[in-house]
């Protein structure tokens, strides 16, 4: 595959961005290579630019669910548009965007809108310890909720990919109280509050982990998180960036019947464009300035045209058959990558929920962030390569999820699945 231009434009991006990217997650460095510049995308094709096409399973990581370039979004954001682009005032599309995030997602009476899935995970971290006046914090080894100072602890996604779990640069005070335990493990969740009673501001999950690639929550683990916190006066977090109209319309929450007490989301929600939020129960959230004293602003939080893509783009979702059909394409892809690796006599395993999953290298179970280290990393590199050399875009590290898209058709996945049949001949 000719690369000439990607490679070009990586060396003049590496003298001018750090690592020539402008987020780790697309640097390739798991994989190794030099990554693909793209510059255009439609349905679920992307072209870099060298004009390979390719079939797109990182989708922006989640918020394409659509395909690129619906037209629903690209007529609301080019209308939003021509009528300015940021005011920096209320607009009615906030409104209408707080109603379906409020009508969709159970644990939200309330919500605020930020730019990102960080500043969403910050937000609400800032919010249980407001809420609760505790300090502790509890996250799970291989989470991954943005670059929160406090939540850079062992940290899953790139952070793990480049080895950097525990970022340098966070001052030890922001990291002390964060307490670890292992994903799906949750004797260690009750240890840790049995051993710290009445002192945890919030337990932070994603409630299908999708940054040690994707991990399912073990049955009963979700209640039994519902439970400790609970019982401990503790705030139940759910950071549903992936997953939040991912893999329900409302998300883990609503498919595992498990409610939080705040909800965290991103990517999907804004369409493409840059949106996070995270809400609550009216309760809860007037605690959050000019309610009430828990500080939290954004110039562009509510962007009017980052709003206008997230409207459009739920009100895509919301339309009859949506998941059903997501779940069809996840199955087929996930039944034929396994047929195709069973085939090879390849050992691995396909974990899944819905249209988000991740290929393994392993005949073990990937049920937490060790078992996800311990699978054939390097082989998942020479796969990685081998099926891009095929037209298959899959994302570049092993610690993260692919996402099949409302656009993938059945014949783009009979042709990944053929596709992954010729790079497994060649690793
Ligand atoms: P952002 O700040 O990147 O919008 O969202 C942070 C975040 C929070 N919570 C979860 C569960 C997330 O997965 C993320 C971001 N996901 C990564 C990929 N796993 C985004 C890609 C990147 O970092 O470039």
């Amino acid at each position: 595959m000719d690369t000439t231009r990607s490679r070009e434009l990586f060396d003049r991006a590496r003298q001018l961005i750090p690592g020539g990217v402008n987020s780790p997650a697309r640097a390739w460095t798991s994989v190794g290579g030099t990554p693909l510049f793209f510059n255009r995308a439609k349905g679920s094709r992307i072209w870099d630019e060298d004009g390979n096409e390719l079939i797109d399973y990182v989708c922006s990581w989640g918020p394409m669910i659509l395909g690129h370039g619906h037209p629903a979004v690209l007529a609301a954001v080019q209308e939003a548009a021509s009528r300015g682009t940021s005011y920096g005032a209320p607009t009615a599309a906030e409104v209408r965007m707080a109603e379906l995030v409020v009508d969709a997602v159970p644990s939200i009476e309330m919500v605020r809108f930020v730019s990102s899935g960080t500043e969403a995970t910050m937000s609400a971290l800032r919010l249980a310890r407001a809420y609760t006046g505790r300090n502790k914090i509890m996250k799970f080894v291989g989470g991954y909720h943005g670059h929160v100072d406090a939540l850079l602890v062992s940290a899953g996604s790139a952070a793990a990919g480049h080895g950097i779990p525990d970022s340098a640069g966070v001052h030890p005070d922001y990291a002390r109280d964060t307490l670890v335990a292992p994903y799906n493990d949750l004797a260690a969740v009750e240890k840790l509050f049995a051993d710290n009673p009445g002192q945890i501001a919030g337990l932070i999950v994603e409630p299908v982990a999708g940054n040690m690639g994707v991990v399912p929550p073990a049955a009963g683990f979700l209640d039994g998180l519902r439970n400790v916190t609970g019982q401990d006066g503790s705030l139940l977090i759910f950071d549903e960036v992936i997953s939040g109209f991912r893999v329900a319309f409302g998300g883990a929450q609503s498919l595992f019947g498990v409610t939080p007490d705040i909800t965290c989301l991103g990517k999907i929600v804004g369409g493409g464009l840059p949106v996070g939020a995270y809400g609550a129960s009216a309760e809860i959230m007037k605690t959050v300035a000019p309610l009430g004293p828990m500080y939290q602003a954004g110039t562009l939080s509510g962007n009017p045209v980052a709003m206008a893509a997230g409207v459009a783009t739920l009100e895509e979702l919301l339309k009859p058959g949506v998941y059903d059909r997501l779940e069809r394409k996840g199955a087929a892809l996930a039944k034929g990558l396994g047929t195709a690796f069973s085939e090879a006599e390849i050992p691995a395993r396909v974990n899944r929920v819905g249209s988000l999953l991740t290929v393994f290298f392993t005949g073990d179970p990937v049920t937490d962030m060790d078992s996800a280290s311990a699978t054939d990393r390097d082989r998942f590199g020479r796969f990685f390569h081998a099926i891009v050399e095929e037209g298959v875009y899959p994302p570049p590290s092993q610690f993260e999820a692919w996402f099949v898209s409302l656009a993938h058709s059945d014949q783009d996945i009979a042709d990944t699945i053929s596709a992954a049949k010729r790079a497994l001949s060649a690793i």
